[in-house]
């Protein structure tokens, strides 16, 4: 290691105040070229994110160096979304050096608070799947175990939602307009080949090879982010791949005189890793998610299989040196490409090749929803990938031959099987991703216990009939670092006082905070922060959207992505059914409640669409009733992220988790509420089973079908119109929504929403609807407790230890990927 790097790393002298400041501005005026006189916001900012990153690369050295010399197990994270959220107040946290920076800033002249808020942060994730891959990068530096990420540095993450009139809107995302300072680029470059075809030829011993003549080629290169741990000094990595053309112009394109086919080809290659696709919507027309996949899975193994030879000696010891978790399918593919690298590329024999693929990947799924399990048109693949359609069908023949021995004359049990869907019906033959992941690796697992029963038992029943052993639940968790301690502050300093700091490394600590439940000074403590907390979101929705909120009504909040399983339509029809109550009688017994919704709805998707309008209306009308907004307010927060959701969770009194049962595969959402003391109100579904058993039944407000009950209603075949003949708080909410009231007089803008419900209802949002009223109204009866609801509250933060990522990541690594915590030390 340089000298200096270990110098920074040994000594606090760069942690001073005094260090800090210098370096803060050394930073404005070497890197922005300003002074403290005419610097913006962003140059501020810009200045202090290098000067805390001057800060980390001493221990990213360290670590880098420490992890080659052992060639120490790693944990390669494959996920085409990586949502990070903001990164400078994460590091400073993690560097524990928050409280000198602040003074730091202070002894200028300078706010920090405004200073962080000047970051744009990187949204290269849809939801929850995207967010749970970087709190698990957390929780791996964290804990010490070495571990890359591996993703694709999308030019353009998920669009930024803009409301108008109501409707959302969506604005690209160009996260990267003022430079990132947390990446450095890497001279690391790997060719992916596209398209053409194969080629048989016979090597220098006489066996036969395959040659893949590919149609074009193009490069990715490494951008590392580094990923600190929390308290301790490991760096873990996060590796993007950006796209690009062989060289910038194709030099003997140019050449020959095409000068405007070597553009186009560049453009081409960097079209690539340009945006980031939305989810839910159809997969149609998505070529090139296929393409983006293939790349950065492509990329991140040519990484793993160089680290390995560099280290370990030969390819044999690749599942020693890697472990390789597919975040979903997106990167199932890597499966046949490590395939492809191994047989063809590095002459291994295919048995042994198969064999470490086998020793090698595990997959996580993340749905139960047939739309969101993908597939892709074989057409399709023989275009884009012909030598990887080959391979496929090569382990597929392989598969069956061993199925057809253990299942003999079962034909349907082989075609579920398959890795090919023949198509019978919808259309031509397809390659099931999912299959793939599930017959190339090791473990298989879900999300949440509920989730993973169902996965045995439905969507993946075949393959646990194969293989039981492989399948393990991994219920998802989320990093206190970010959701507690970034969040909620005044909340963490509670922590700290009352059960020592050891809670922010091992969640489980705040077990100790249950005998408070019982003390009144302790209680009124809880309610002033959870009021600051709501003060604060009140201010900031004023300053955003102009509405201004009451912090003493209950704050009952829907945040996540907008999705008709998870039923925000349900909570609406409660809100417009007290609204409804509110303007038959003058004074009912209605606690006054603030509603706050956000989330994005994919571009595609209509009736998410129509979701997002609907409680804009609503809000609109309440709004302008001077009566009713007294009690009622209703508020949608635009472009929900990472960042606007640090300020949501800790303002929640009540969170909902409301989807049908069976729909949600986990949730995160509802860890992070639960961890700033809201209940929850749910349906027994995802990790909202385990949420509620750990914080006690009684400290939970359940409602809704169970799974079962889900399956019989359709059973006996389902008729909503029916259910709302009989109930006439359905039909008064459903009733007054097509009146017009909501539309301007426009009687028919929501009808493709109500007449769905009413028809259709997929996700049971009638037969669900009496209970969740009715337990809405227990809930607003339990709030006017204040010291019985506070008990709740501290109970549910107590016992909620077990949703850190830590944890998960812990079982992850004792069941399936048997890495070693490798601490760096100074001097180690
Ligand atoms: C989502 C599920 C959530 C779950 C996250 C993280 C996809 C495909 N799945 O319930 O809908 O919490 O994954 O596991 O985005």
């Amino acid at each position: 290691m340089p000298d200096t790097a270990e110098r920074a790393l040994h000594t606090r002298i760069a942690r001073s105040v005094d260090a800090i400041r210098r370096s803060f501005a050394d930073n404005l005026f070497y890197v922005t070229g300003r002074t403290l006189e005419n610097a913006t916001r962003l140059d501020l900012y810009t200045a202090l994110a290098f000067t805390i990153r001057d800060r980390m690369l001493a221990r990213m050295v360290a670590a880098e160096e420490i992890y080659q010399r052992r060639g120490a197990k790693t944990v390669a994270y494959l996920s085409a979304e990586f949502l990070l959220g903001p990164h400078l107040a994460n590091n400073m946290l993690n560097l524990k050096i928050t409280d000198n920076v602040r003074e730091a800033m202070k002894g200028l002249n300078l706010d920090l608070d405004a200073i962080l808020e000047a970051e744009e942060e990187p949204g290269l994730g849809n939801g929850g799947l995207g967010r749970l891959a970087a709190c698990y990068m957390d929780s791996l530096a964290t804990l010490e175990i070495p571990a890359t990420g591996y993703g694709i540095r999308y030019e353009y993450g998920i669009f930024e939602q803009a409301i108008r009139d109501g409707w959302q809107m969506e604005v690209a995302d160009a996260w990267l307009r003022n430079g990132n300072p947390w990446e450095l680029p890497r001279q690391h470059r790997y060719p992916v080949k596209f398209g053409g075809h194969v080629e048989r030829y016979r090597d220098d011993e006489g066996r036969e090879r395959v040659r893949w003549i590919a149609e074009s080629t193009i490069y990715g290169i490494a951008y590392d982010t580094p990923i600190l741990g929390y308290g301790v000094l490991n760096v873990n990595m996060l590796r993007l791949w950006k796209s690009e053309a062989r060289e910038s112009f194709d030099l003997r394109a140019f050449n020959v005189g095409d000068y405007y086919g070597a553009v186009n080809d560049m453009v081409a290659a960097q079209n690539i890793s340009k945006v980031l696709y939305p989810n839910d919507e159809p997969e149609a027309g998505k070529a090139l998610r296929l393409r983006q996949q293939h790349f950065f899975v492509s990329c991140s193994l040519q990484d793993m299989i160089r680290l390995t030879l560099r280290d370990n000696g030969g390819l044999e010891h690749f599942a020693e040196r890697f472990v390789v978790q597919l975040n979903d399918t997106h990167p199932a593919i890597g499966i046949a490409e490590f395939m492809r690298l191994l047989v063809d590329e590095h002459r291994m024999e295919w048995d042994a090749a198969w064999a470490l693929t086998r020793r090698s990947f595990a997959y996580t799924n993340h749905t139960l929803l047939p739309e969101a399990l993908e597939t892709w048109p074989v057409e399709l693949f023989q275009r884009t990938l012909p030598r990887h359609l080959e391979i496929i069908y090569e382990i597929n023949t392989r598969f069956l031959d061993d199925v057809r021995v253990r299942f003999i004359d079962e034909p349907a049990r082989l075609a579920r099987l398959s890795l090919i869907d023949e198509g019978a019906g919808n259309g031509g033959r397809r390659v099931r991703m999912a299959n793939l992941a599930c017959v190339g690796s090791m473990a298989i697992n879900g999300v949440a216990a509920l989730h993973t029963e169902l996965l045995k038992s439905s969507v993946l029943r075949d393959f646990h009939e194969l293989w039981p052993e492989k399948f393990h639940n991994k219920t998802n968790g989320v990093t206190p670092r970010r959701f507690i301690a970034l969040a909620n502050p005044p909340l963490a300093r509670l922590f700290d006082e009352s059960v020592g700091e050891g809670w922010l490394r091992d969640l489980g600590q705040l077990r100790a905070l249950e005998p408070y439940a019982a003390d009144g000074a302790f209680r009124e403590r809880w309610r002033a922060i959870k009021r600051m907390a709501k003060a604060r979101l009140a201010d900031r929705i004023r300053r955003t959207c102009g509405v201004t909120l009451d912090p003493d009504t209950l704050f009952d909040v829907q945040v996540k992505r907008i999705h008709e399983y998870k039923r925000q339509h349900l909570n609406v029809l409660h809100v417009v059914s007290l609204y409804h109550r509110l303007r038959q009688s003058p004074a009912p017994d209605v606690t006054p409640r603030t509603f706050v919704f956000g989330g994005k709805a994919a571009p595609g998707y209509r009736m998410a669409k129509l979701i997002i309008k609907l409680i804009n209306s609503v809000a609109d009308v309440i709004e302008r009733d001077r009566q009713v907004s007294q009690v009622l307010r209703v508020v949608f927060v635009p472009d929900f992220s990472v960042k606007t959701g640090q300020d949501i969770y800790p303002a929640a009194d009540l969170s909902e988790q409301i989807s049908t049962a069976g729909k949600e595969a986990s949730g995160t959402g509802n860890m992070k509420f639960t961890m700033n003391g809201a209940l929850t109100i749910g349906t027994l579904d995802g990790a909202n089973v385990e949420i509620r058993s750990a914080v006690g039944e009684e400290n939970f407000f359940l409602f809704g079908q169970t799974v079962p009950e889900v399956e019989a209603t359709w059973r006996a075949g389902y008729r909503p119109r029916a259910l709302y003949e009989r109930d006439p708080d359905l039909r008064d909410a459903i009733d007054l929504i097509n009146s017009g009231l909501f539309s301007h007089g426009d009687r028919d803008l929501f009808r493709p929403l109500t007449d769905n419900l009413l028809d259709v209802d997929p996700f049971l949002v009638c037969a669900d609807f009496r209970d969740y009223i009715d337990c809405q109204g227990r809930v607003g009866v339990a709030y006017r407790d204040a010291e019985q609801w506070s008990r709740a509250s501290i109970l549910n933060v107590a016992r909620c230890g077990y949703f850190s990522s830590d944890r998960a990541i812990q079982e992850y690594n004792a069941d399936i990927w048997h890495a070693t915590a490798l601490p760096v030390t100074p001097g180690a």
